[in-house]
């Protein structure tokens, strides 16, 4: 495996990102934080949750359009952005199996990252598989080029960019890309405000659990003290961005204290920390931001029901 990103430089930019935000207006913590063992176990089960639909859509359309994809893009190596455990990646390993030669999953946490690779390569003989730890935000130029490369940002994640930031990370890959590579990107698409909140707040609370989980991170990494019975989980529709906001609300004026920082922040009673933006998508918008950076939408599919969507562009 490569890396790029040590725990040393992880421990670093936690603290950077922990101040930055604490001592913002309004408050804020990056949902980059949210997936330690016990984050990345509650988003598995948001996953399988009844009201949210993205990773079952994003399947859906994957095992349709796999083989489309094989045929458009002819890709020998497969980038994936963000790789997680690599359940959605399979569909596509077999898809590509007539020209993939190898698989590179790039995720920021090293060690899991590291036992997905393991067990996909175990699953491809004759695949090679090249782990890198990195954080895709920074290192992109550093992660390996080659001909045909396909790469891959599933899940609907570049909805967690703020857009200014979507624009400089699209405008990275695009400086990244050769002529004859592609990018398959995930995303989430407005629609039904209800049907968006209930999928970020989730009747089993287990999506309340996942967002105050963030509060233990900090209090673990950075010695803080959140009293996190003290937040409530909030996610709410900003129609004008059109995006998903999840917030945790301050039940009581509290003092918090991160040692690691030697800091201290208050929160007033009802004070809202912003943890993640959840953007969702329009044709038109994916098609202009894609263009901006320099790319083409070469394809774009939906699931049956209009839900998610995968668009495939092209230099
Ligand atoms: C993994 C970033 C795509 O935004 O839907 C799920 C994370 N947050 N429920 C998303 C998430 C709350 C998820 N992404």
């Amino acid at each position: 495996m490569d890396r790029f990103l040590t725990a040393d430089d992880l421990a670093k930019s936690l603290r950077q990102d922990v101040r930055a935000g604490l001592t913002g207006v309004p408050k804020t913590l990056p949902p980059k934080w949210f997936y330690d063992e016990r984050g990345s176990a509650l988003f598995e089960e948001i996953t399988r949750l009844e009201e949210y639909y993205p990773t079952r859509r994003e399947r859906e359309i994957l095992a349709a359009r796999a083989p489309g994809i094989a045929a458009a893009t002819g890709a020998r190596t497969l980038l994936e952005l963000g790789a997680g455990s690599g359940e959605k990646t399979r569909v596509l390993l077999d898809a590509l199996a007539g020209t993939l030669e190898t698989y590179v999953p790039v995720d920021v946490s090293g060690d899991f990252l590291e036992q997905a690779a393991a067990g996909i390569a175990a699953d491809h003989p004759g695949l090679t598989v090249r782990a890198v730890a990195a954080d895709y935000e920074q290192h992109l130029p550093l992660l390996p080029g080659g001909e045909r490369r396909l790469i891959a940002f599933l899940g609907g994640t570049i909805g967690n960019m703020p857009p200014a930031e979507r624009i400089g990370f699209l405008g990275g890959v695009r400086a990244t890309m050769a002529e004859d590579d592609f990018l398959l990107v995930g995303a989430d698409l407005v629609k039904d405000p209800g049907r968006l909140v209930r999928a970020y707040d989730d009747a089993a609370g287990v999506t309340a659990e996942f967002n105050r989980n963030v509060l233990s991170v900090v209090n673990r990494e950075l010695d803080a003290d959140f009293d996190i019975g003290a937040f409530e989980h909030v996610a709410a529709w900003n129609a004008a961005e059109e995006q998903i906001e999840m917030r945790l609300r301050s039940l009581r004026a509290q003092d918090v204290h991160v040692g690691g920082l030697d800091l201290d922040v208050s929160f007033a009673e009802g004070e809202e920390m912003r943890t993640e933006i959840s953007a969702k998508f329009r044709r038109e918008r994916l098609e202009a931001e894609l263009g901006a950076a320099g790319m083409e939408l070469a394809e774009f599919w939906t699931d049956e029901a209009g839900d998610f969507s995968l668009t495939l562009a092209a230099p």
